[in-house]
């Protein structure tokens, strides 16, 4: 029996959401990209072109999280550095270790950064699941601190069980509440801050997070609550706001069929763009920056497109 192509098995995990979160997706890209180019023969030119057909199909299966394809670019980079085929694979193995310890890196220094910005006794509310949000929130414990947290459901996939599982574990005070409560938890109680993750910086600043995370900011704005958004260098990217796609998932995440009439379309945009000027900041590997500092500041580091060929 043939052995199961490492990339076919990584864009299943991603579409199907085994893999998902914008930087576990990233690594797992670099590692499938990594593992193709070690199977592959021929040429350089071959084995380069055929790293670039297999990092294509790897970046479309989860088009708005630009930490996949920044991974892509710095494996491809590495692998187009190199003359022998040998070479290459040796470079894509040690890019994809690199995109993984870099990424464990980044949330560790975003952790501890974050953490000055979560007050003592503060009520911070969340949305979704990033990885990230909930390191910092973890860290702010681990300083000492009484945090509580409200971590809004995010339907249609739930994200927020895990959340406020990760978050209980940490050892604070959780509560769950659907989407719609956003408002009205502003209202009522004294959040100090709410704190997402990211899936893509565009160049203007623009956060492009999960669905709701847009009317979140606004709300908070309102209510004049500041909004950090948790976000390392490999969630920026230089495509503009607009550019950046909006995936669209299987309508049967929101309704199973036959549960709405004939002819009613049901829509599952599952990620939208947050202006700047919602924002208080990023909180990046150097600090909270505001979205114009952070974007200068890593706008130069990212892979080069030129690597895609
Ligand atoms: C997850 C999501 C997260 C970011 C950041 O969406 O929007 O906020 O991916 O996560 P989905 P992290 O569940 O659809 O992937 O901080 O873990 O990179």
């Amino acid at each position: 029996m043939p052995a199961p192509d490492p990339v076919q098995a990584t864009v299943t995990a991603i579409r199907s959401m085994q893999v998902r979160g914008a930087a576990a997706i990233g690594i797992a890209g670099a590692e499938a990209l990594a593992h193709h180019v070690t199977r592959s023969r021929g040429s350089p030119a071959q084995v380069l072109a055929g790293a670039r057909r297999a990092a294509r199909r790897l970046d479309a299966s989860r088009p708005t999280a630009v930490t996949l394809h920044n991974a892509l670019g710095w494996v491809l980079e590495a692998v187009a550095a190199e003359a022998t085929a040998a070479a290459m694979k040796d470079a894509a193995k040690a890019a994809a270790r690199r995109v993984a310890a870099e990424a464990e890196a980044s949330r560790a220094a975003i952790a501890r950064h974050g953490a000055r910005h979560v007050p003592d006794g503060a009520v911070v509310l969340t949305h979704c699941h990033s990885g990230t949000a909930v390191a910092v929130l973890a860290q702010a414990v681990a300083d000492g601190k009484t945090v509580e947290a409200i971590a809004t459901e995010t339907r249609p996939f739930r994200q927020g069980l895990r959340t406020v599982r990760e978050l209980r574990a940490a050892g604070l005070e959780v509560a769950l509440v659907v989407d719609a409560a956003v408002e009205h938890v502003l209202a009522t109680r004294d959040v100090d801050l709410v704190l997402v993750g990211a899936d893509t910086v565009a160049r203007d600043g623009t956060l492009v997070n999960k669905i709701g995370t847009a009317g979140v900011a606004a709300l908070a704005r309102l209510h004049e609550v500041p909004v950090h958004s948790a976000a390392g260098l490999a969630k920026f990217s230089k495509w503009s706001a607009d550019d950046v796609p909006i995936e669209e998932r299987p309508s049967a995440e929101v309704a199973a069929a036959g549960e709405v009439p004939r002819g009613v379309r049901v829509l599952n945009p599952v990620f939208d763009r947050t202006p700047p000027d919602r924002l208080d900041g990023y909180v990046t590997e150097a600090g909270l920056l505001s979205p114009a500092r952070a974007v200068r500041r890593n706008l130069p580091r990212l892979p080069a497109e030129e690597a895609w060929g």
